[in-house]
């Protein structure tokens, strides 16, 4: 892979950028692929990757409606942690947090995966008892996790108010030092270039209006820009799983709902880790630019949308500055939605599907950006094989018929 030198970024610049490559290639579609991925955000982008990367399946396209990663992947607020109560859970997204480690590296590309910690706030007894009930979870699944008092919050974020008068009063918190942020753009920038390089094609402004299935197997899909065929199969749209779902004749558990997010106008670094809180129903970060990166709930009603109502920005600012009254006067530059796709048990489904040769990898809801690189490699796995990976088997599809739900409602955070 080409790396640039400083000298090489001047003649760049100097020649108005007229020699410099796009970093993936702009291919036709081929009339048929060994592997399509439909939906090029992160996780399909990882997929891709990883396919060609491990399991030496390089003839594939990932098929883009838009332009990859402008659909959650580009809109999310990039919190990055594995500190999820169930063994199941916590170990797929202990295997991402994994990857995220080495990702640059591996990619060759500065995802700018930064390890400043992520604070998830307790104000009742209940929420310290079930924060140290998590934490222990997670310390027995070898993820690092620990519980923090009202005084060591202060310490860490000396502009958050702990004062006990305060309406939700902070009693403490867990803290996982591991987690963190990553720049969601340079995420699909980054597979993206290194999936292209292993001979990936990569087609935007591509949607799929179809898929074709004959006598029970997968045999290509409709697109706009023409039929492509391909007997595997992966769909990773994110919040239009249900309608990908139902091209194929197939009904998921699943709900599609706006998740909204704003942000500050700049301002000095005041808040160098993330802060979350259940109860209040509020996060925050501050960005590199400087901007106070802000959110809190799905809006309640089911839709395409990607935008949101205003109620929800209303409650989402009334929480943070119950948590940061300092913030009161800080004015709020811009916002957006997303399109979440919510399981009933706030789980993702990585799955196989009664149809041969179509997988389905969707329902990651408020909270898929934290596994793009371990949903990748599990799901690329499970394209290869036609079998789960063991971290996925526990997030089959059957899981709805057998009723072994794994309910993290608790640890989504963001309440759905
Ligand atoms: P996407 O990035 O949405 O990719 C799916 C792609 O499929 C899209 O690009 C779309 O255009 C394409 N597509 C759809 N239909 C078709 C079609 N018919 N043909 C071709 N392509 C199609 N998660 C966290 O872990 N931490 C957070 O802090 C966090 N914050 C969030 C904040 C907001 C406001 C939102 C909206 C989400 C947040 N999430 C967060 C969730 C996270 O963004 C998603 O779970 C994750 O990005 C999903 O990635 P993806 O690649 O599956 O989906
Ligand atoms: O899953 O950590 C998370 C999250 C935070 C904000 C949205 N999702």
């Amino acid at each position: 892979m080409k790396r640039y030198s400083a000298m090489s970024l001047l003649r760049n610049a100097l020649s108005h950028n007229r020699d410099w490559r796009p970093a993936w290639r702009n291919p036709e579609p081929k009339k048929s692929y060994d592997a399509i991925i439909v939906g090029g955000g992160g996780h399909g982008l990882a997929t891709a990757y990883y396919l060609a990367r491990d399991h030496g399946i390089r003839n594939v396209a990932v098929l883009e409606k838009g332009w990859i990663g402008g659909g959650n992947t580009g809109r999310n607020t990039t919190i990055v942690r594995s500190n999820y109560l169930w063994t199941e859970a916590a170990l797929l997204y202990e295997k991402s947090m994994q990857l995220w480690e080495g990702l640059s590296q591996d990619l060759n590309y500065n995802v700018m995966f930064s390890q400043r910690g992520v604070y998830n706030l307790g104000h009742s007894l209940q929420d310290m008892r079930d924060i140290e009930r998590r934490v222990n979870a997670n310390r027995l699944n070898g993820i690092d996790a620990e519980v923090v008092s009202a005084a060591g919050v202060k310490r860490a974020i000396p502009c958050i108010n702990t004062s006990p008068g305060a309406r939700y009063p902070i009693l403490g918190a867990s803290l996982q030092r591991r987690a963190g942020v990553a720049r969601h753009d340079a995420v699909a920038w980054g597979f993206a270039r290194a999936a292209d390089a292993l001979g990936v094609d990569i087609i935007e402004q591509c949607e799929v209006t179809g898929i074709d299935v004959r006598g029970g197997q997968a045999v290509g899909v409709e697109t706009t820009r023409g039929p492509i065929a391909s007997n595997r199969i992966g769909v990773v749209v994110a919040g239009h799983a249900s309608v990908l779902a139902n091209m194929a004749g197939l009904r998921l558990p699943i709900e599609s709902h706006p998740l909204q997010a704003l942000v500050s106008e700049p301002i000095k670094p005041v808040l160098d880790t993330v802060v979350m809180s259940g109860a209040v129903h509020g996060y925050i970060s501050q960005s590199d630019k400087g901007e106070l990166v802000i959110g809190a709930g799905i809006d309640a009603y089911t839709g395409y949308g990607q935008r949101g109502s205003f109620p929800v920005i209303e409650h989402t600012l009334q929480a943070i500055i119950e948590l940061f009254p300092v913030f009161s006067r800080v004015r709020m530059l811009r916002l957006w939605g997303g399109i979440v796709d919510v399981c009933p048990d706030a789980c993702p489904i990585v799955s196989k599907t009664p149809v041969q040769g179509l997988y389905f990898n969707c329902g990651w809801g408020t909270g898929g950006f934290k596994s793009t690189p371990g949903s990748g490699w599990v799901f690329a796995h499970t394209m290869a094989h036609d079998e789960p990976h063991e971290l996925n088997a526990p997030f089959s599809l059957d899981r709805f018929a057998t009723g072994a739900l794994i309910d993290e409602h608790g640890a989504a955070a963001v309440a759905h």
